[in-house]
């Protein structure tokens, strides 16, 4: 048996997926309102082909508990967010639950860190922590890291097909989380040790976020003189080693935009590119705002109430706003207190987290004379005709009726 620690947005569908392939799990989560939800029969979030797996687990024997169990083997899922002031890894929820494992763990058991740490997490705040109880790592207890590389929209289909890296101490204990792993995970599983995975997979996220932080940097240069980004794009791509990414309203999400400060903390001085980039893409909501501006001053709209907001979550199809570029640009309306009357609507956000929230796609539109498109929803997509009267900023390049702005 298994216990997976930590059922948010990496656990739990980790969890189903060992459970919906034969072995035997039972999912902890210190929230109880979150294990009765999944002991009722309901997942947690959306995402494509979530239920069906559930179902699958479900019918495998999963079990949710919001008590640690007592086994061999545990895999701790559980958010790494980053310190905002010092740009430092927070581990303490990892600590957290690693002393809880700890209390049950029999004599022998493996503890399996999935969340994101920064290079030198389990040095610094994991062994200690383990010894300092009198435990010895690797008699007592065995240490691996086994990040994740699953992306939000796609998460069941990269959980089996992606390649993934597994860091431990020993050949054995990586080949035996390995051979875990690939009860049903069909990629390439490397192994590693547990440092060189920690460092692997904040470098993924960071070589993303500088490279959309180049796109973005582009549009700000293409805009300044007047040249078309996404033209400059397409033709620049046509080169065989050349593969710009899309410019847009900034960098949102729980990986991209908070791994790269892991290393601008821990290197500071060294990490000069990764800050650069994640200072440019940080200020794309406010050249956001600045677009907005401008182009109210070209169409003499003195009336800031009839501008909308399309778009909450931090990407198209998913229903996640953390560090969402929307949010941070109404954070900075607020600040320049000029939010008051903007007008906010997205499809997967059915509770209320702004002012002026629309809950329907053409209410919303009725109300508005500017549209600004900030995430690219197959909603919006598949509906465009209906915006064609307004005043369109596209941040997303996903709007081709005539006239329409765009980044
Ligand atoms: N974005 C752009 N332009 C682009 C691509 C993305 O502006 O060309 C924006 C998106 O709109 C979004 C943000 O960047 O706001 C990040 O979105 P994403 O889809 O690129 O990535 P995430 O954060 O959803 O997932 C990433 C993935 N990492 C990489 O692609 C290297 C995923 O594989 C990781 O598992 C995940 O982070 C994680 O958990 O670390």
């Amino acid at each position: 048996m298994i216990n997976v620690v930590g059922l948010g947005y990496i656990g739990l569908p980790t969890a189903l997926m060992f459970a919906a392939h034969g072995v035997e799990v039972v999912g902890t989560d210190y929230n109880k309102r979150l294990v009765d939800t999944l002991n009722a029969g309901k997942t947690t979030f959306e995402e494509d082909g979530l239920d069906e797996l559930f179902q699958r687990a479900v019918s495998q024997g999963i079990r949710f508990s919001h008590e640690y169990q007592s086994t061999d083997l545990y895999i701790v899922a559980v958010p790494t967010p980053y310190d905002k002031t010092s740009k430092k890894v927070d581990a303490s929820f990892v600590e957290k639950a690693v002393e809880n494992v700890m209390e049950v763990c029999p004599k022998g058991a493996t503890i399996v860190v999935e969340s994101t740490v920064s290079p030198g997490t389990i040095d610094k705040h994991v062994r200690p922590l383990i010894e300092a109880k009198g435990f010895v790592i690797g008699e007592d207890i065995h240490l691996a890291h086994a990040p994740e590389r699953i992306i939000p929209g796609n998460m069941v289909y990269e959980l089996k097909h992606n390649s993934r890296t597994i860091g431990a101490d020993n050949q054995e204990i990586g080949e035996k989380v390995k051979a875990l792993y690939s009860s049903f995970c069909e990629g390439e599983i490397v192994v590693t040790d547990i440092r060189t995975a920690e460092m692997t997979k904040v470098v993924e996220n960071t070589f993303r976020d500088i490279n959309i932080a180049f796109a973005n940097e582009l549009a700000k240069i293409c805009r300044s003189d007047n040249m078309d980004v996404y033209e400059i794009i397409r033709i620049a791509n046509k080169h065989p080693r050349v593969n710009i990414l899309s410019p847009g309203p900034g960098v949102g999400g729980h990986c991209i935009s908070v791994d790269p400060w892991f290393l601008v903390g821990d290197y500071p001085g060294l990490a000069n590119i990764i800050l650069s980039a994640r200072k440019i893409n940080d200020s794309m909501p406010d050249f956001v705002l600045e677009r907005i501006h401008d182009i109210m001053k070209e169409n003499q709209m003195t009336d800031v109430g009839k501008v909308g907001l399309y778009g909450l979550t931090y990407k198209e199809n998913v229903d996640d706003m953390r560090e969402s570029p929307t949010l941070q640009m109404l954070e900075s309306m607020e600040r320049h207190l000029c939010g008051g009357q903007i007008k906010v609507y997205d499809p997967y956000v059915a509770q209320d987290v702004v002012a002026n929230q629309y809950h329907d796609l053409d209410a919303f539109l009725q109300d508005v004379d500017m549209v600004v498109l900030l995430v690219g929803h197959d909603e919006i997509r598949d509906n465009m005709e209906k915006l064609q009267n307004k005043i369109i900023l596209d941040t997303r390049h996903i709007c081709f009726l005539e006239g329409t702005y765009r980044l």
